[in-house]
C-alpha cells in the first residue's frame, strides 16, 4: 500500500470473532461439520422443521450474553474513529461485536442474530430471547409468523447496492477473517480490483480467494489486524 488511502472497506467473517469465542463455520469443529446447512440455514430447512432451526439460532442467541469484543473488533472502531478518509465495514457476521466495540458504519449483510422478521407483517426489530413457533410479532400481534432476521443459503444478502457502490469507489479493500467460499461476499475483492482499488487479506491462512489479493498477512485476527490500523492511521 503505497499512498495513504481515502476510501475503504472492511469486509469481515467469522474469523475476526473466533478469539471472542464464537464458533466459525469451516474450520475444524466449525459449525458447519456439526450441522448440514440445508436443515438450519435455508428457507426450505425452515419450512422442514421451523423448531430444529429455531433451537439452532437460539443457541447462538444465548450466546451473544458470554462474549466481548476482541482487539481486531477495537482496532477497527478506532480506526473508523480517528481517520481522516471514509470507512465502511461490511460483515457477513450476524453476532453483534462490531457495533459492541464502537463501529457504525456497518453493514450485517447476512442479518443479525439479535433481530427478528415478521414474514407477516415484514418488521424487524431487536429480540434478544428465545425464539419459537409461539413468539409474537411486536407489530402486527401475529403469532407464529417470527424468524430469525438472517439472510439464509438462496436469499438476497442485505444493502448490496449500498456495498456495490462503496466498492466501486474504495481505493483500499480489506478481508479480514473469511474463507471466501461464500458469494457474493466472496466475489467482493474482484469487484475491489476492478475499481482500481489495493486489496488486502488478513487472515489465519490463506482463503478460497487468496490469488485475488494484492498483499496479505496471515495470523490471528488481535494480532494483525491492530498492526495494520496503526499502519494505515500512521499513513
Ligand atoms: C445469494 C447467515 C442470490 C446465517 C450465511 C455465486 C454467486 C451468488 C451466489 C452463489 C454463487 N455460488 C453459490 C451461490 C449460493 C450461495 C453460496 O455462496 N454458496 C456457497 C456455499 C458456494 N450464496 C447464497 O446463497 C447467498 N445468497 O447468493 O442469493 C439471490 C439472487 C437473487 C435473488 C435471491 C437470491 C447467501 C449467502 C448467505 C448465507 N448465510 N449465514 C448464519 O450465520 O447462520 S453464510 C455463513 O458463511 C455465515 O454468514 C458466514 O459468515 C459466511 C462466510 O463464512 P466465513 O465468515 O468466511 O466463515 P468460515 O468459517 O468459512 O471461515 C472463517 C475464516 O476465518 C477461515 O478462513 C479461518 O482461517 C479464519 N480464522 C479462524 N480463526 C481466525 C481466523 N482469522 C483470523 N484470526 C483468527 N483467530
Amino acid at each position: 500500500m503505497t499512498d495513504k488511502p481515502s476510501r475503504i472497506v472492511i469486509l469481515t467473517g467469522a474469523g475476526i470473532s473466533a478469539e471472542s469465542g464464537v464458533d466459525t463455520f469451516r474450520d475444524e469443529g466449525g459449525i458447519w461439520a456439526k450441522v448440514d446447512y440445508r436443515d438450519v440455514a435455508t428457507p426450505e430447512g425452515f419450512a422442514r422443521n421451523p423448531s430444529l432451526v429455531h433451537d439452532f439460532y437460539n443457541q447462538r442467541r444465548q450466546g451473544l450474553k458470554g462474549i466481548q469484543p476482541n482487539a481486531a473488533h477495537i482496532a477497527l472502531a478506532k480506526l473508523e474513529r480517528e481517520f481522516s478518509g471514509n470507512v465502511l465495514f461490511v460483515t457477513q457476521n450476524i453476532d453483534d461485536l462490531h457495533e459492541r466495540a464502537g463501529s457504525q458504519r456497518l453493514v450485517h449483510m447476512h442479518g443479525e442474530l439479535a433481530r427478528a422478521l415478521c414474514v407477516r407483517c415484514g418488521t424487524r426489530h431487536g429480540w434478544r430471547e428465545d425464539m419459537d413457533a409461539f413468539s409474537i410479532c411486536g407489530a402486527c400481534g401475529s403469532t407464529g409468523h417470527l424468524r430469525p432476521d438472517v439472510v439464509w443459503f438462496g436469499e438476497m444478502p442485505y444493502q448490496m447496492e449500498r456495498i456495490s457502490a462503496a466498492i466501486a469507489l474504495c481505493d483500499l479493500f480489506v478481508s479480514i477473517g473469511t474463507s471466501g467460499n461464500v458469494y457474493p461476499a466472496a466475489g467482493f475483492v474482484e469487484e475491489a480490483k476492478f475499481a482500481g482499488a489495493h486489496t488486502v487479506e488478513l487472515n489465519l491462512e490463506p482463503s478460497e480467494g487468496r490469488s485475488h489479493f494484492a498483499e496479505a498477512h496471515y495470523g490471528k485476527a488481535t494480532e494483525i489486524v491492530p498492526v495494520f490500523v496503526e499502519r494505515i492511521l500512521g499513513g
